[in-house]
């Protein structure tokens, strides 16, 4: 095709689905399991993008009328993603066992010949769902360890974040994309709803070292140890912006674009942080580490924390390196400073 033409007819750009099979042909052994169950999520997350689209003129809005396992209002829409993802992984066939934000107990697809296990937060920010928001879901992905031919354990649910063989999120904003890694670095795509595809749009994302964004509810700054009041005062200091959406994958995806710091510390109101170990903060733990980031509970990598149920939360730090080292620097002088009550 000579030049003329191109420029009549711009080419579409790579799609999520040729992008995936590309790369799986970089690995020799790959069975193109996971660039399947890759290609699941991405046709769960067309749906759920869609009922979202669509919120505001047919009855997904408002609240379901009951409580998740965590004693939190189940939105319509948390009930409707949670659905849609579980069936296109129970019918894709390469995952013996779901966890979910949405549900007790782990599920079992019946596909006991799977070899992955599926951590999920089928809709996070749920709250924002009514009023036009940007919302998100978030996946982890990790190979089982138990045999294949049965169905899968709670040790397989429970592994560490380092484990896992890949993690994702779909924002849906003001476009809707799914960003994932499958450690090999991070890549974005935006969807295009006319074609109804994504299309690589952001290739090998990579953090900013530094920030000056800093996001936080302070409103819950009463309640907020004295490291993390000192890192707050410290941003303020630096004249840095703060931006909180109160969505978390939106948060995120800003300050991993621009460079910035997420925190949701321990408060009064949740003594060991808001947000779950397993659905939300490995897999945004791993996609921050591989674009040059840094993610934290606040004294130590969040990767490597051992999890001990499936719907645990924990203190999370996620950001820029500088800053999220900088704010376990404060956090360590207060854990070694003595308490004012035991001081002579
Ligand atoms: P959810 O999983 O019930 O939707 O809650 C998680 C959300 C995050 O998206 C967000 O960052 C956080 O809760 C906001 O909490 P808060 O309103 O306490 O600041
Ligand atoms: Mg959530």
């Amino acid at each position: 095709m000579d030049h003329h033409q191109d420029r009549l007819a711009l080419p579409v750009g790579t799609t999520l689905d040729r992008f995936i099979m590309r790369k799986q042909e970089d690995f020799p052994y790959a069975t193109g399991e996971l660039s399947q169950l890759l290609r699941d999520i991405a046709l769960a997350a067309k749906i759920v993008n869609r009922e979202i689209n669509r919120s505001g003129l047919i009855d997904v809005t408002g609240a379901y009328g009951q409580q998740n396992v965590q004693g939190e209002e189940q939105q319509k829409l948390d009930v409707i993603a949670n659905i849609r993802f579980i069936r296109a992984l129970r019918n894709g066939g390469e995952v013996c066992t779901v966890i979910s934000e949405e549900e007790e107990d782990m599920i079992q697809t019946g596909k006991n010949q799977g070899k992955y296990v599926v951590a999920i937060d089928p809709l996070d920010g749920s709250s924002n769902i009514d009023v036009n928001v940007s919302i998100g879901t978030i996946f982890s992905i990790y190979r089982r360890q138990s045999p294949i031919g049965q169905e899968g354990t709670q040790e397989d649910c429970l592994q560490k974040g380092v484990h896992q063989v890949a993690a994702g999120y779909i924002i849906y904003g003001s476009s809707t994309m799914l960003v994932y890694t499958t450690g090999a670095g991070v890549n974005g795509f935006t969807y295009e709803a006319s074609l109804g595809e994504f299309f690589l749009s952001h290739p090998n994302i990579t953090t900013p070292q530094s920030g000056s964004i800093y996001s936080i509810n302070e409103g819950s700054a009463n309640s907020f140890s004295e490291g993390v009041k000192q890192f707050v005062q410290y941003c303020k200091d630096q004249n840095f912006s703060a931006r909180y959406i109160g969505s978390l994958v939106a948060d995120f995806h800003r300050n991993l674009l621009k460079g910035g710091i997420y925190i949701y510390p321990a408060t009064a109101k949740s003594p060991k942080g808001k947000l779950r170990l397993m659905y939300e903060c490995n897999a945004l733990a791993f996609i921050v580490e591989q674009a040059g980031g840094k993610a934290s509970n606040g004294t130590k990598r969040l990767l490597e924390m051992e999890p001990t149920s499936l719907h645990e939360r924990c203190p999370f730090y996620i950001g820029s390196t500088d800053l999220v080292d900088k704010a376990e620097e404060f956090l360590t002088k207060e854990s070694s400073a003595v308490p004012v009550d035991e001081q002579a």
